[in-house]
């Protein structure tokens, strides 16, 4: 607190938390191509060829695997477009969204 002149400031304080994250991930399914999987990761969520793949095998293997983790806004926007694109290539892939617990 600063005082000067019979006025009264007081410092702000510093009160942002950080915003809830969300992390994407893909589904398996028995019908998507490999390599439209592969492509979805490049395209919408900026992996190289190489993290597309390890990404990619995880999901075929073990049913589920994540592919990024952003704001809420963000998150949803990266499965809604997923969605888009599976669906204008007749592919079944899904795609959803999870708090990421802190
Ligand atoms: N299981 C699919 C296949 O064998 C490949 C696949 C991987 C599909 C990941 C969806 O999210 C997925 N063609």
């Amino acid at each position: 607190m600063a005082q000067q002149s019979g006025i009264v400031t007081e410092a702000q304080k510093a009160k942002l938390a950080p915003p809830p994250m969300y992390q994407v991930l893909l589904l398996n399914d028995d019908y998507t191509p490999m390599d439209f999987v592969v492509s979805v990761l490049q395209k919408i969520f900026s992996k190289s060829e190489e993290e597309a793949t390890v990404i990619m095998l995880k999901v075929h293997h073990d049913g589920k695997g994540v592919c990024g983790v952003y704001t809420r806004d963000i998150a949803a926007t990266k499965v809604a477009t997923v969605a888009q694109y599976a669906r204008s290539h007749q592919h079944p892939l899904q795609c959803v969204m999870e708090p990421v617990d802190l």
